[in-house]
């Protein structure tokens, strides 16, 4: 049975209702983890406001700010989960950024500061995470990120987000080499294209869904739900062999050539 009963749980990336890391909350909550949430923070505090109020039914017993662009930040967070929980055994990482300038048209536009701040946000994060999870996750653990097809094939206007999962997955391989013998597993979800407010920027978005709707061998794209069922899985001990790997949540359209 999955059950996550007794497990911490951290989750980055929660922006609104339709976010894939809300979905994975929710699913990790039936399994029975206890959560921590973070959130971006901003000035008029508005993400914390939406963002508590969306998950104030799962209880979590940590809310807490997290820039990942801001190393004070996410050393008080990962300071609160030691204070609070002592442990730590699950850890999303759940979020991506990069100019809408980016996300469409030639690629070879990209600027030296766009390139930058969308690989220190979307891929750097994730390594610098696990770094700070590795010394929390005693009892050893699971780290699960996000990732897409684009950082494999060609999609058009996915650009320099497809340099930043590139890079993302391979560091998965790298974390999951490094932290295996803590027991420390490590793997990516490549999540079919679902409507939120990061694929929002990506050029086309649309037309990118409505293709896997056609071609996919399930005919549909995915929910937020079905990923949140494959982080939960992997989060699990029914996933104890599991590490190192990139999981396609995406109704089967990675297997087809047209
Ligand atoms: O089709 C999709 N939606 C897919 C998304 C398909 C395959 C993978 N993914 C990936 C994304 O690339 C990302 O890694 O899933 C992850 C989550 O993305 P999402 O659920 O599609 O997007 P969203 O709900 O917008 O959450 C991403 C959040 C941010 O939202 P906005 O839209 O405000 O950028 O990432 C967070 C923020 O909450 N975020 C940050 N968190 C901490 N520090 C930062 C930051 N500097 N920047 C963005």
């Amino acid at each position: 049975m999955l059950d996550l009963t007794g497990k911490n749980a951290l989750v980055t990336g929660i922006a609104n209702n339709r976010s894939i890391a809300w979905g994975i909350a929710q699913q990790l909550h039936q399994a029975g983890a206890n959560l921590g949430v973070t959130y971006l923070p901003d000035d008029r505090g508005r993400f914390e406001k939406k963002v508590a109020e969306l998950v104030e039914p799962l209880n979590p017993s940590l809310f807490l700010p997290c820039d990942v662009q801001n190393e004070t930040q996410i050393q008080s967070a990962f300071d609160a989960i030691r204070d609070k929980w002592g442990k730590l055994d699950i850890l999303i990482h759940c979020l991506a950024f990069a100019n809408k300038e980016d996300l469409s048209g030639d690629f070879s536009n990209t600027t030296r500061a766009g390139f930058t701040q969308a690989l220190e946000i979307s891929t750097y994060s994730l390594v610098q995470l696990a770094a700070s999870a590795k010394p929390l996750m005693t009892e050893g653990g699971s780290i699960v990120t996000l990732t897409y097809l684009g950082g494999v094939k060609v999609i058009p206007n996915y650009n320099v987000m497809g340099i930043a999962k590139s890079g993302l997955e391979m560091s998965v391989r790298y974390l999951a080499s490094e932290l295996g013998p803590q027991n420390i597993r490590v793997n990516a979800i490549s999540a079919g294209p679902i409507r939120t407010l990061a694929s929002s920027a990506v050029g086309g978005i649309l037309d990118m869904i409505h293709h896997v709707e056609e071609v996919a061998p399930l005919r549909r794209t995915v929910t937020q739900r079905e990923v949140g069922n494959a982080a939960a899985f992997l989060c699990s001990d029914l996933a104890s062999g599991i590490t190192g790997q990139v999981l396609y949540v995406d109704a089967g359209y990675e297997i087809m050539g047209m």
